[in-house]
């Protein structure tokens, strides 16, 4: 069982998120437990004030450390090498999220996400309370609540026994280096437009290498990236 803690000042976002579709289906089959904290609830003054403005001055506010640092430690321990939680700051300055880093925080028992909002978080909170940073991709939200959700349903259709069919989570885009191609279902023919006919030729080898050729051509394609060798691995 995962046990995943999300830190955040919209708490009520997670509500339907939590009880639909593929991260229900964990909860319910007891792979995965969700909870909200609300930060204001880890304040202590009558205003519940979370944010404040900026040493040095300029524009936004910046969440203050001690609520932070206070629920935090409340879900997870103080940070030491035997803490058995992993604490992630979704925020546009992190690592960018991929499907290697969700295998490798899908093994962990617990995670306490922490969704950073406004225009940051006090550089002391995430020194003294964060394991890491994570980011979902290279564009601007308000706040780490929708990237957090990225991360949970990431996470929630790799634990074991969640998808019906295992296979499915291992064929699909990104598990492997290329993407996957076309999918087609009935009819077999819409608008004047026919499903290829390999598809349906019953024939399985030649419909396996078919999809492999579109998976090469997709990637081609839409993601040459994907086909280059990693930063850092490259040949001289
Ligand atoms: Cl994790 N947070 C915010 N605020 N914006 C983002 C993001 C995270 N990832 C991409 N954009």
């Amino acid at each position: 069982m995962l046990r995943i803690d999300v830190i955040t000042i919209f708490p009520g976002l997670f509500d339907a998120f939590v009880g639909e579709s593929i991260v229900g289906i964990a909860v319910r089959g007891g792979q995965l437990s969700v909870e909200t904290h609300d930060l204001r609830s880890y304040t202590t003054d009558p205003h519940r004030t979370v944010d404040d403005s900026p040493f040095g001055g300029g524009a936004g506010m910046v969440m203050k450390p001690e609520p932070l640092v206070t629920a935090i430690e409340a879900l997870a321990g103080p940070k030491e090498p035997n803490r058995s939680a992993r604490v992630v700051m979704l925020t546009p300055q992190g690592q960018k999220l991929d499907q290697n880093r969700l295998s490798v925080l899908s093994r962990e028992q617990q995670l306490v996400l922490v969704c950073g909002r406004y225009e940051g978080v006090d550089q002391r909170a995430i020194d003294l309370a964060v394991d890491e940073e994570v980011s979902i991709g290279d564009y601007v939200l308000s706040g780490g609540e929708v990237p957090a959700m990225a991360l949970i349903e990431g996470v929630a259709r790799l634990l074991p026994g969640v998808l019906g069919n295992p296979e499915s989570a291992l064929n699909e885009s990104f598990q492997g280096p290329t993407l996957e191609g076309p999918q087609y279902t009935r009819p077999a023919e819409f608008r004047g437009h026919a499903v290829p006919a390999v598809l349906r030729s019953g024939d399985h080898g030649a419909v396996q290498r078919w999809r492999s050729e579109q998976s090469m051509e997709y990637t081609r394609q839409r993601r040459p990236d994907l086909l280059r060798p990693p930063e850092g691995e490259k040949q001289s």
